[in-house]
């Protein structure tokens, strides 16, 4: 493994002309774009789970991935990992890491020594974070692996599982404070349902309300301060996720009153999965006010399951950066690589590969987003498509001084509609030509 971080060196800029495999072609970290450097936009991070614990298992086989640390197990494999994995970020000038409980540190015969392992890795990580000035983006806990979540954590219909998830996430919000993590991660998990023939949909909602309320009271209680984000997800592993999309997500926590305590961490396959674009999602967020983070991948159309791929569209990379930009940044967000390579791709320089991949794809969004945003190339055009709310009877409807009288009044004698076009495939091309052009 040496050898191998040894052979490759840091990755470096190089330009949109490079032939170089390990090198970036946009990713330039201190380039100014939109006023900004450009690792101040992207906030990259690293997921720890699909980096270095994964083994490229899939529900066929086993896995193949080739990794220094494989014969190595418990504690000592941790802190492998942990070393290899902050070199890797080294590397590839990656600021930030995502990691879940049970990726860092091994589970224990007993809860009490599970929590044990989990604080000696967080010593452990915080003298490495302290090396490298690499920092926590968020963390989270794995409340669906183990065969205790079988029906789910706080939704689960047993309350002993519920009080063993208290203990899970109390402890990480202690660790994640510590970290200095800048935000704490709530995916749903198996918080969903199979059938209702044996679920109380509305207790197992309550329950997940209440447990959030418990860890926004927690976290006030020793003093974190970091934002809290839920990742919607429409399914997988259940039939039925409660937190199915961002408009389900609000839903939820404005029914519940839990709405100030909460942003949203937008995964791309999650969205496709749940029937909308990875920029519908993000939209969605941002326009409430609540667009937190950043979970960039993308999936597979025709496998339609959540593949994790690397993202490599650098179309939608560009709509997403371009809501990014709309949004005024992601921080305390980021944009944490929630993917891991292909089961074939079991070699450690494809990991390299795959980043450099992830990163170049998002740099150039970032660029284009930033050109189109300087250019007011969509603005122009949806500003003059809703003028007719600037001024006369769209001005009233705007500014709730009329009802259905006087619009019926109004339109009895504006009844001659005249509609005009709304050019999407001239938009689509300009958004095409920008792509071509931005080097
Ligand atoms: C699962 C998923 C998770 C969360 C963190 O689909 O996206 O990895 O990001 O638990
Ligand atoms: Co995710």
């Amino acid at each position: 493994m040496e050898q191998l971080f040894q052979k490759i060196g840091k990755i470096k800029y190089e330009g949109s002309d490079s032939k170089n495999p390990l090198a970036f072609k946009y990713y330039n970290p201190e380039e100014v774009v939109y006023k900004k450097p450009m690792k101040e936009h992207l906030r990259f991070a690293m997921s720890y789970w699909h980096t270095l614990t994964g083994t490229g298992m899939d529900p066929f086989g086993a896995g193949t991935n080739i990794r220094s640390w494989d014969k190595l197990s418990g504690m000592e494999l941790a802190k492998k990992r942990a070393d290899i994995g902050f070199q890797f970020m080294e590397a590839l000038g990656i600021e930030y890491y995502c990691f879940h409980d049970v990726d860092v540190a091994p589970e224990g015969e007993t809860l009490k020594e599970t929590l044990q392992n989990i604080d000696e890795m967080a010593d452990y990580l915080e003298k490495l974070q302290k090396q490298t000035g690499i920092k926590l983006l968020w963390a989270t806990s794995n409340m669906f692996s183990h065969p205790r979540f079988v029906h789910g954590a706080a939704t689960s219909c047993n309350a002993d599982v519920f009080a063993y998830c208290g203990a899970k996430v109390k402890k990480m919000l202690e660790i994640t404070k510590r970290l200095g993590g800048e935000n704490y991660v709530f995916w749903g998990g198996r918080e969903g349902y199979e059938t209702l023939l044996n679920t109380d949909s509305k207790l197992e909602m309550d329950n997940l309300a209440r447990f959030l309320r418990m860890a926004v009271d927690y976290a006030e209680k020793i003093g974190f301060k970091g934002q809290f984000l839920i990742e919607p997800k429409p399914k997988e592993p259940t039939k039925h996720q409660y937190d199915f999309d961002v408009a389900t997500v609000i839903g939820f926590l404005r029914n519940y009153g839990l709405e100030k305590h909460f942003k949203m961490n937008i995964e791309a396959n999650h969205a496709t999965l749940a029937g909308h674009t990875f920029q519908h999602e993000l939209n969605m967020a941002r326009i409430n006010g609540i667009l937190g983070s950043i979970d960039a991948n993308q999936g597979d159309l025709l496998l339609g399951w959540d593949t994790d791929q690397f993202p490599t569209n650098i179309y939608d990379a560009a709509l997403a950066m371009y809501e990014v930009l709309k949004n005024g940044g992601l921080a305390p967000g980021g944009l944490n690589f929630d993917a891991k390579v292909r089961r074939a791709s079991f070699e450690m320089e494809d990991l390299f590969y795959a980043y450099i991949a992830g990163m170049d794809t998002f740099a150039k969004g970032l660029k284009v987003a930033a050109k189109l945003l300087e250019d007011g190339v969509f603005e122009t055009m949806i500003e003059k498509r809703y003028e007719s709310y600037t001024v006369g009877i769209g001005k009233d409807i705007v500014e709730g001084k009329i009802g259905f009288e006087k619009l019926a009044a109004y339109a009895l004698k504006n009844d001659q509609i005249k509609n005009t076009s709304g050019k999407q495939e001239y938009l689509e091309s300009l958004l095409n030509q920008y792509i071509y052009e931005v080097k």
